[in-house]
C-alpha cells in the first residue's frame, strides 16, 4: 500500500515557513486544515508552522487556536504581522479588510495568501496587484486563494485541454449552485451586505466559477453579457454566526447584495461560455459543474462527485463512443502520488492542502504563484463587467484589460 510521503529529509535545507493566520471561521478552519496537514503528507522544501492565529474576540481566537494547532493567538492584525517568527500572512477575512491586510503584510515583508475574491472593488485590488509587484522585488510572493483548481479532477481537465484531446473548445458551461438563502428568514448576515462582501453570489460562487473556466480553459474572458437578481430584499439582522448559518437578533435590514447572477460570455478563440451563480438553488448544496465541449472531445466534472472527471472521446467511432467516467485517483494523476492508493477517494478539504503545497513550493522555488494576485485582479473586472452590463438591461460589455 502507498504511503503518505514523509517529509523529513528534504526540509533541513530551508527555514520552517511560520504562517500568521487572519480569521478563523469556515476559511480559516479550511486553511489551518491545509497548513496542519501539508507537510505531513507532501515532501516540502520548507515545514510549515502554524505560528498564530488573529481574530478581534480574544477568548473565540484563544479558543480556535487550540482548535485548529495554532501556537499564538492575536486580536490585533497589525500585531500579527508585526511578529517576528510570522514569514506568511494567510488572509481569511470578509472582503472589506483584504485589501488593507495584504498591503500592509507585504509592506512588512512577509508572503501573503488571500481569499477569494482577491477584494471588493477593481480598485482594491489595483492596489493590492501594485503593492504585490513591488514586494515581488524584494523577495515576497503573493497569491489568491482559488482552491477548485486544486481539485485534482479539475487540475487533469486543465492538463487534458492543454494536451489537445478536446481539439478546439466551442462551449464553456459552468454553475455553481447553493440553497443555503431559499428561507427568506434566514438572517442578515455579512454576505449579504455590500460594504462586507463587495457582491453576492457574483463575488463569492460567481468569482470560483469565472477562474475555474479561465484555469481549464487556458485562456481569458473577453467579454459578457449579464443578468443579476436579489430575490429577497430584506431580512432579519444577523447575530452569532457559524459557517453559512447565522442566529436572528430582531428587526430586519436592507439586502444590499445580489442573490444571484447569469451570464454569457465569449473567449478570445470563438469558444462561447455561460455562468450561473445562485444560492437559492433548492435541494443544490454545493454543485459546481463545469462542462468543456471542443471539437475532439468533451470533459464534465461535477464537485458534489470530485474524484470523478467525465470524458467523451470524440474521435472514437459512434459504435462504442460515449462518455465515460475517469477515477482521479491514480498517482498519474495531479497531486495523486502523495495520498492513498488508487479508489481511496479525496474531499474538499483537500483542495487547502493542496493549496498550501503549491504556495510553499513556489516561495522556497522564488517564484511566483499562481493564481497571482494579478489573476485576481482580472476574475474582479470580469465581476465589474458582469455588474455593469446587468445595471445597463445585459447589454454586451467587455473586460477591461
Ligand atoms: C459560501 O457560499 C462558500 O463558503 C464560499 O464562500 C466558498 O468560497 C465556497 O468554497 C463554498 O461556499
Amino acid at each position: 500500500m502507498a504511503q503518505p510521503q514523509q517529509s523529513a529529509g528534504a526540509e533541513a535545507e530551508q527555514p520552517p515557513l511560520r504562517v500568521g493566520m487572519v480569521g478563523y471561521a469556515f476559511m480559516g478552519a479550511a486553511h489551518s486544515q491545509g497548513w496542519r496537514t501539508v507537510g505531513r503528507v507532501f515532501d516540502l522544501p520548507r515545514r510549515p508552522v502554524l505560528a498564530a492565529v488573529c481574530g478581534r474576540d480574544a477568548a473565540a481566537v484563544r479558543a480556535a487556536a487550540d482548535r485548529h494547532g495554532w501556537a499564538a493567538a492575536e486580536t490585533d492584525w497589525r500585531a500579527l504581522i508585526a511578529r517576528d517568527d510570522v514569514d506568511l500572512v494567510d488572509i481569511c477575512t470578509p472582503g472589506d479588510s483584504h485589501a488593507e491586510i495584504a498591503v500592509a503584510a507585504l509592506a512588512a515583508g512577509k508572503h501573503v495568501l488571500c481569499e477569494k475574491p482577491l477584494a471588493n472593488t477593481v480598485e482594491e485590488a489595483e492596489a493590492m496587484v501594485r503593492a504585490a509587484e513591488e514586494a515581488r522585488e524584494r523577495g515576497q510572493l503573493a497569491m489568491v486563494g482559488f482552491n477548485y483548481r486544486r481539485v485534482p479532477a479539475t487540475a487533469l481537465a486543465r492538463r487534458m485541454v492543454a494536451e489537445g484531446r478536446l481539439g478546439r473548445l466551442r462551449h464553456v458551461r459552468v454553475t455553481y449552485l447553493q440553497d443555503w438563502l431559499v428561507d427568506p428568514e434566514f438572517p442578515l448576515t455579512w454576505r449579504l451586505r455590500k460594504e462586507h462582501a463587495g457582491s453576492g453570489s457574483l463575488g463569492d460562487l460567481g468569482a470560483h466559477i469565472v477562474d475555474l473556466a479561465q484555469y481549464v480553459a487556458g485562456e481569458q474572458l473577453s467579454g459578457v453579457s449579464a443578468l443579476t437578481e436579489t430575490f429577497v430584499r430584506e431580512r432579519p439582522l444577523a447575530e452569532a454566526v457559524k459557517g453559512l448559518s447565522a442566529a436572528a437578533t430582531g428587526g430586519t435590514g436592507q439586502v444590499t447584495v445580489d442573490d444571484a447572477a447569469l451570464f454569457t460570455a465569449r473567449f478570445p478563440s470563438g469558444a462561447l461560455a455561460s455562468f450561473e451563480a445562485t444560492r437559492y438553488a433548492t435541494g443544490r448544496k454545493n454543485a459546481l459543474r463545469l462542462e468543456l465541449n471542443g471539437e475532439r472531445g468533451s470533459l464534465a466534472f461535477d464537485l458534489e462527485r470530485l474524484n470523478e472527471l467525465s470524458y467523451h472521446d470524440g474521435t472514437e467511432s459512434p459504435a462504442h463512443a460515449g462518455f465515460r467516467r475517469i477515477l482521479v485517483t491514480e498517482p498519474e494523476h495531479p497531486y495523486l502520488d502523495a495520498w492513498w492508493p488508487p479508489g481511496h477517494g479525496l474531499g474538499y478539504e483537500h483542495t487547502f492542502v493542496h493549496q498550501a503545497r503549491d504556495l510553499v513550493h513556489a516561495i522556497a522555488e522564488g517564484r511566483q504563484p499562481d493564481p497571482s494576485f494579478a489573476d485576481g485582479l482580472q476574475v474582479q473586472r470580469v465581476l465589474a463587467a458582469v455588474e455593469e452590463s446587468a445595471e445597463k438591461n445585459s447589454v454586451y460589455t467587455p473586460i477591461a484589460v
